[in-house]
């Protein structure tokens, strides 16, 4: 058999397991079920370290899940709609289309070099009109439902791609995805009502999510329960959103977001000049700058407002500081108690009234004080509240009291917007509307999708959507009088896609529904997600949302897409910097593989970090487990190396086999895959030893080589495959199952346990597991350490707890 030699070995067996159909999955009933996905890739032209070490760990998680018995499905697709398709084709002056599928082919070559179970033939690209067809009949539903709707309104802008984002896609006022400061523009688009399950959204069920994830949902949907309250003003009724109505008392002055629609009406002759001049700059900032400003600024509109209670009047200011987004676009300020609104009187000097005074506290200074007093106390200043606890305890009394005089009612707001979907670029799903001028916007009927997308578009963007400038797409008919329509000529967010593409490779093929019932009904929700924590917000989120929109359309039972989801960290440059081209930090995946054998990468990304940690790629590290795959491949050859003999008990070898496999079948339960490389590093320490024992050749020997190689099945498939089937064995040993732990063996019958005199240690002994009191004791007495400690003295008490310790208390 000579050296091992991965390069012969890979290329070998993926092209048997491919003529085999190793890894075609066939539902089979008899088995549980098990789905195991992973996010799938962005066709950007070039599978990196990132992608290996997304993709290598679950697949050897799934491999391992196989051999357990269970029937995996481990598919793998392109998420392959975007703009970047699209700015790289402007780039190189070529089609998105083409550029896309390219990438794909090549992207797959790729992929297959990591001898993965992906199961190819149920591969789609999301791109593919029989893929985006059913975008289309989702949207379509949605639209019949209200799900779908069209509105006008400020959205957000990005100036450089030249198209709408939804909230998600803004960070900091940025574009995620360009990092253009994002513009605010007043258009009419679609919208996916998300907010009607925002209460559903925030209860997870059972499904498993790292904490950090949950909490970022939550925060997204960012659900505040309070009140709103109705003030008069000179332009009609103003109601603000408060989550403290039991501070009304406090109130000293109302705020506009500057965006606000009764600024205008509001804003008296004398205060115009200054007011315009605030919302122009106001439009300038980004609505982080807006809330992080250290200086609150605002302009008086010269109107007052009065307070439903007290019938004071209350001077109305607008200010950046409060959002036209958020509740009414509107707050009553109370600044002896928000700290916002304080600094905000402070820099105007406008009153401040304190309504909540700690126990047994002096009266706040209101002229002195530094600072609003956000704590606990009791409600004063506030006549007929005066004496309530203030804060959560009597916001519930308080707005019974205003809602009895019909100035305010509970109310709940989430910061969560409906999901903005409709995109003014090219390289998306079509929305499948059409707009005619007698019967309004009418959906394409089902037998006319997919609405193609038309080749040869000049897509270059314009701000206007490139499918506008294309007269055979758009010119069409009305579905319901046949008179001349004009379709909707904007494409759908690429988050579309991939809310749903998890369902679709349960059945990529079928023609008649987006997804297969009877599989969907065994397979979902997915047992194991895994993928980067940047999609914990929007991916995460849509897709949940996504499929509470296929229960109600009566196309899935659960509500969760998934059981358990993982996030793998991050793998770094040798430098701990993010890798990336320009850093010049990229460490080549292929280029490895040609070095070294796709194995030796495989157990090297398993090996170099807590999976869930990731850490920074170390250049000489590889080296480590490239030996040890090269002496795990002698250990199977007929060459004994010379050398001095060892002695290694039966006993002994299975328990290091199976202690090992126990601990190695735990650890691919908790996706701990560095432990698992370790283990088995260990483990062969132990066999090169015993391959210079009597104990070669021999019955044990044979156990422990067939347990070990298909330990390392799930990790190094091709060596693993290579090794089992050199012994003999006639099928795959992707298709054996996962060895059984022999209980008894794993665990040692002998313990090592200390012994004490009179409560100091003294010594230890080896004795059985379940030795008596009196073979303990005597076990203890005979060592010599111990016995010294014993003479002259007379015994007072003797102390066993098997397992543990024993204790021999003696007189002074
Ligand atoms: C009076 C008050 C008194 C408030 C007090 C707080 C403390 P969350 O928890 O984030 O929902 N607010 C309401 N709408 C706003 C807007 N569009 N832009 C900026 N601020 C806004 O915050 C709710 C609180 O934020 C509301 O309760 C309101 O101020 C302010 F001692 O009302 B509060």
């Amino acid at each position: 058999s000579g050296r091992y030699n991965p390069h012969a070995i890979e290329e070998q067996w993926q092209a048997r397991w491919t003529t085999d159909g190793l890894y075609t999955f066939h539902d089979d009933p008899s088995k549980p079920a098990h789905y195991a996905l992973t996010m799938f890739p962005y066709p950007s032209g070039n599978l990196h370290m990132g992608h290996w070490y997304a993709y290598v760990a679950p697949d050897a998680r799934a491999r391992w899940m196989r051999m357990n018995g269970h029937n995996v499905l481990f598919p793998m697709g392109f998420d392959a709609f975007g703009l970047p398709a699209e700015n790289a084709a402007i780039k190189r002056n070529l089609d998105p289309r083409k550029w896309t599928y390219q990438n794909i082919a090549d992207m797959t070559v790729q992929f297959k070099r990591m001898g993965t179970m992906i199961d190819w033939s149920r591969q789609f690209n999301t791109c593919d009109p029989e893929y985006y067809r059913w975008n289309q009949w989702f949207f379509i539903e949605m639209f019949r439902r209200g799900i779908a709707y069209k509105k006008g309104g400020l959205v957000n802008w990005c100036p450089k791609d030249q198209t709408v984002l939804a909230n998600e896609q803004v960070v900091d006022g940025r574009c995620e995805r360009c990092g253009s400061v994002v513009e605010r523009r007043e258009l009419n688009q679609w919208y996916l009502k998300i907010t009607d399950y925002a209460d559903e959204l925030l209860d997870f069920g059972d499904a498993d999510m790292p904490e950090r994830v949950r909490l970022m949902q939550q925060n997204w949907i960012g659900k505040s329960v309070g009140a709103e309250v109705d003030f008069p003003t000179p332009a009609g009724v103003e109601t603000v959103f408060t989550t403290r109505p039991d501070t009304i008392m406090g109130a000293t002055f109302l705020v506009l977001a500057p965006e606000h629609k009764k600024v205008a009406e509001l804003t008296t002759p004398e205060q115009q000049a200054e007011v315009q001049r605030y919302i122009e700059a106001a439009g300038q900032k980004t609505d982080v700058d807006r809330q992080s400003a250290t200086e609150k600024t605002g302009v008086f509109t010269g109107s007052y407002a009065t307070h439903p209670v007290s019938g004071h009047q209350l001077p109305i200011w607008i200010a950046d500081y409060v959002l036209v987004t958020y509740g009414t676009g509107s707050i009553m300020a109370v600044p002896a108690h928000d700290s916002r609104d304080f600094e905000f009187a402070r820099t105007y000097g406008l009153e401040i009234r304190e309504v909540i005074r700690p126990d047994g506290a002096e009266p706040m200074d209101v002229d002195a004080a530094v600072e609003a007093y956000s704590g606990e106390g009791q409600l004063v200043n506030s006549g007929e509240f005066d004496g309530l606890p203030g804060g959560k305890a009597s916001i519930g009394a308080v707005i019974e009291r205003l809602g009895a005089l019909g100035v305010a009612r509970a109310k709940t707001t989430y910061r969560l917007r409906d999901w903005l979907v409709s995109r003014q670029r090219y390289w998306g799903t079509p929305i499948p509307i059409v707009y005619c001028p007698e019967h309004g916007a009418q959906p394409v009927p089902d037998d006319q999708l997919p609405v193609r997308l038309p080749d040869d578009v000049a897509f270059t963007p314009t701000g206007q959507s490139p499918l506008k400038l294309d007269p055979t797409f758009r010119h069409t008919t009305c579905p319901v009088c046949g008179g001349p329509a004009e379709r909707d000529t904007d494409t759908m967010d690429t988050f579309v896609d991939s809310s749903w593409y998890m369902y679709r490779f349960l059945n990529p093929h079928l023609e008649t529904a987006p997804v297969d019932a009877e599989a969907t009904r065994r397979y979902m929700p997915i047992d194991l997600y895994t993928g980067g924590i940047e999609h914990a917000i929007l991916h995460l989120l849509y897709s949940r949302f996504w499929t509470r929109v296929m229960r109600d359309l009566g196309l899935t039972e659960h509500s969760e897409p998934f059981k358990v989801v993982r996030n793998q960290g991050i793998i770094l440059g040798p430098d701990q910097e993010k890798m990336s081209k320009s850093r010049g930090n990229v460490i080549d995946p292929d280029d490895l593989v040609r070095e070294y054998g796709a194995d030796t990468v495989r157990a090297y990304l398993m090996f170099i970090a807590p999976w869930e940690v990731g850490g920074p790629w170390d250049p000489s590290g590889i080296n480590g487990p490239a030996k040890w795959l090269g002496r795990v491949y002698a250990l199977y050859s007929d060459e004994v190396s010379v050398g001095p003999k060892e002695s290694t008990s039966e006993a002994d070898l299975r328990y290091a086999v199976h202690s090992t496999l126990s601990r190695v079948s735990a650890d691919f339960g908790r996706l701990s895959f560095n432990t698992i490389i370790s283990s088995l590093m260990e483990l062969t320490n132990t066999l090169v030893k015993a391959k210079r024992s009597p104990l070669y050749g021999g019955p044990v020997w044979a156990e422990a080589l067939s347990i070990f190689v298909r330990m390392l099945a799930p990790v190094v498939p091709h060596l693993a495959e290579e090794l089992w089937q050199q012994q003999g064995e006639q099928s795959s040993v992707h298709l054996a199952a996962w060895p059984q732990v022999d209980q008894q063996a794993a665990t040692r019958d002998t313990v090592t346990i200390g012994v004490q005199v009179s409560g100091k240690v003294r010594g230890q002994v080896q004795i059985s597991r379940t030795a008596t009191q009196a073979e303990a004791m005597a076990a203890a007495r005979a060592e010599e350490s111990v016995a010294r400690f014993l003479e002259g003295k007379d015994t007072i008490k003797e102390i066993y707890v098997p397992g543990k310790i024993i204790n021999i208390v003696v007189s002074k």
